[in-house]
């Protein structure tokens, strides 16, 4: 299996993000994907290699070129306002909420940053753009690679991406890499493309950007919203919307679910993705259901990972995985490997 590595990960290092009134330390922090590296070259699975670079076309599969170029000069923006603002992240704080109009890009640049975000949990730091490319990059390597035959691929990069939309960013997450995967292997010949998001968080995002599509299936297990971030997206009752209806499946579980309740709800995500007959798998890899972690509910543990790889494998498509959520840093590394080593 070969893995396609962001090195420049860490240069998207975000300092603090708004929780409860206060600004706390970022949990998505560059050790997250370093543990994951470190236990792949431990258990020597597969070769790590750095991704191949993509034109700008295959971005704007996904993303409204006004957003991407937002991300790619937002940084020059907040530096012109104030020299000073180098020693600072940008963080959102004003949102056009119901009744605002979203069609008019304001020439305020804080105004800006609130049009293309849904939190102030998600820091844009001088970094933040190179290195959610380079991860979008490693997910679309990821695709290449299921395209010339390799069962399975795996992108290891931060910042996540599921959470981000088509054109805006939120829950640590800037480029959709698991909807780029899988706008890429429809657009090389894969008819129908499922994606299966086991993150902790309900892959709002992802689900956004084919809600309308019956080609490409989403599948979430995630915490319910009522209770848990993202809050106003992931319900039961969101089946998909015209040609898409059907092609969306969501399965909430309580705070405090264990791995057998977690997997009874996989058998049922993995059956839905059998009857849509697809032609790979793309899966957004979050770790946060592990027990230990420190913003997340489940109850899964260190073996439930092997199960789950087990699981995936058993699929038989196909599989491009996809590097998401996982903030218990000492076991995250030891958690997403265990996937990866019981899938092959
Ligand atoms: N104080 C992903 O797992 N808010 N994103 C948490 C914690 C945001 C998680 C609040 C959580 C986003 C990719
Ligand atoms: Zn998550």
């Amino acid at each position: 299996m070969k893995t396609f590595y962001n090195h420049v990960h860490a240069q998207h290092q975000g300092k603090v993000e708004m929780f409860r009134g206060a600004l706390v330390p970022c949990f998505d922090v560059p050790a997250r994907a370093d543990h994951v590296l470190a236990e792949l070259q431990r258990r020597q699975l597969g070769t790590v290699e750095s991704p191949h670079t993509f034109d700008d076309s295959v971005l704007t599969s996904i993303h409204s070129p006004r957003y991407l170029n937002f991300l790619a000069t937002a940084w020059h923006q907040w530096v012109a306002l104030d020299a000073a603002n180098a020693d600072r992240d940008i963080l959102p704080s004003t949102w056009p909420t119901r009744t605002f109009r979203t069609d008019i890009e304001p020439d305020n640049f804080a105004a800006k940053v609130g049009l293309y975000s849904f939190d102030a949990g998600t820091p844009f730091t001088s970094g933040t753009w190179v290195a959610a490319r380079a991860g979008a990059y490693c997910a679309l390597s990821a695709a290449q690679q299921a395209l010339s035959g390799d069962r399975a691929s795996f992108a290891l990069s931060r910042p996540p991406g599921h959470h981000a939309g088509g054109d805006f960013f939120g829950g640590y997450c800037f480029l959709n890499n698991a909807a780029l995967a899988a706008q890429y292997l429809r657009d090389h010949g894969m008819a129908k493309v499922a994606i299966l998001d086991v993150d902790y968080h309900h892959g709002n995002g992802t689900q956004a950007i084919f809600y309308d599509r019956p080609d490409v299936f989403f599948a979430s297990i995630h915490g319910d919203p009522r209770t848990e971030y993202p809050f106003y997206l992931g319900h039961a009752d969101e089946v998909g919307r015209g040609a898409g209806l059907g092609a969306n499946l969501n399965l909430p579980l309580p705070r405090g679910t264990d791995f057998s309740t977690w997997s009874d709800a996989l058998t049922t995500a993995l059956a839905a993705i059998d009857r849509f007959g697809a032609d790979a798998l793309v899966v957004s890899l979050g770790l946060d259901t592990f027990e230990g972690d420190p913003i997340s509910g489940f109850q899964l543990k260190t073996a439930d990972y092997l199960r789950l790889g087990e699981r995936l494998a058993q699929v038989g498509l196909p599989t491009v995985l996809v590097f998401e959520g996982g903030y218990a840093v000492q076991a995250v590394g030891i958690n997403a490997v265990n996937v990866l080593e019981a899938f092959v």
